[in-house]
């Protein structure tokens, strides 16, 4: 498949690959048109549904991951035709189905949708030039997918009333004090630490990995109660897979595991 606005390759040593998306509108900063963003739900399904891919990972460029969704698409919008063509809504969850781990690596800006892009993803790396922020208030707007419900449970309410009220951007360091990203890393080594994330990730068994996803994601959208009581049926059914076996021979045996993913 071809694409106009992102870039599609296949990274990795290992039996299972890992798919790297780059999403790439350089002169616009990377922002996010529903071109931008039909190819990137497609690319995202596609590496999804393909066996050979374990993990996937999303960057933008060394100056922008992503400075937020298209303005001038936007501009002329009233609240009817906004309303009335769900305006750029298409797409923009997609990401949200995706089942395989998906890691955004971020340099640079990340702001408006674009913070919210990389918010969807299920970690973040952040290179030590990344600028985080939702400054939508400064176009008289307020964020659309998802920044004010996503920033709270991330940051705390107050340092994301802080950022979404006064539309100051938060460095690499301070978004890792305040846990929006999991780890920073120097602007040249972000995509090679993305992509060993990601083969550290393709080397276990993938059903594990997935559900740990599906369970974490319940953690974080529902009650503790509930969400521990699927893990505990997840946990028991892992015992019906090859690997678990497998793994847990080989800690015994004192050797490396061989994950066939069964
Ligand atoms: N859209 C379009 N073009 C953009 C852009 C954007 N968001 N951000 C930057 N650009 C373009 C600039 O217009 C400029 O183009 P030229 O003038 O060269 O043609 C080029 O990228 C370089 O930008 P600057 O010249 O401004 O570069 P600087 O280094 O001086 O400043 C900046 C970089 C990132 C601080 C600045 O460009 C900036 O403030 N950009 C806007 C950031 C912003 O406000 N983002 C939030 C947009 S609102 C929804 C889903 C999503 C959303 C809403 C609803 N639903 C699902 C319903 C999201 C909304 C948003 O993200």
């Amino acid at each position: 498949m071809t694409y106009q606005c992102i870039i599609t390759a296949v990274e990795g040593q290992g039996e299972r690959k890992t798919g790297l998306i780059t999403l790439n509108r350089p002169k616009q900063l990377n922002a996010l048109n529903d071109q931008l963003m039909d190819e990137l739900g497609q690319a995202l399904l596609a590496f999804d549904a393909d066996d050979a891919i374990g993990c996937i990972v999303l960057t933008g460029s060394e100056r922008a991951f992503a400075a937020g969704a298209d303005i001038p698409t936007m501009q002329p919008h009233s609240f009817i035709s906004a309303f009335k063509s769900g305006l750029i809504s298409k797409n923009w969850e997609t990401i949200l189905q995706v089942r395989k781990p998906v890691i955004a690596a971020v340099a640079g800006f990340a702001l408006g949708g674009g913070c919210e892009l990389a918010m969807m993803c299920d970690f973040i790396i952040a290179a030590d030039s990344a600028k985080f922020g939702q400054p939508e208030i400064k176009l008289g707007i307020i964020p659309g997918a998802g920044g004010t419900q996503r920033l709270p449970r991330a940051i705390s309410k107050s340092k994301a009333m802080d950022m979404l009220l006064t539309a100051r951007m938060m460095d690499a360091v301070e978004a890792e004090r305040a846990g929006l990203v999991s780890r920073v890393v120097p602007a040249e080594a972000l995509l090679t630490e993305a992509l060993a994330a990601a083969e550290a990730i393709n080397s276990f068994s993938g059903p594990s990995v997935m559900l740990i996803k599906e369970l974490v994601n319940l953690a974080y959208q529902g009650p503790l109660k509930d969400g521990v009581a699927v893990e505990r049926r997840y946990f028991h059914a892992l015992f019906g897979t090859e690997d678990q076996r497998e793994g847990m021979d080989a800690f015994i045996n004192k050797r490396k595991p061989e994950f066939t993913q069964r």
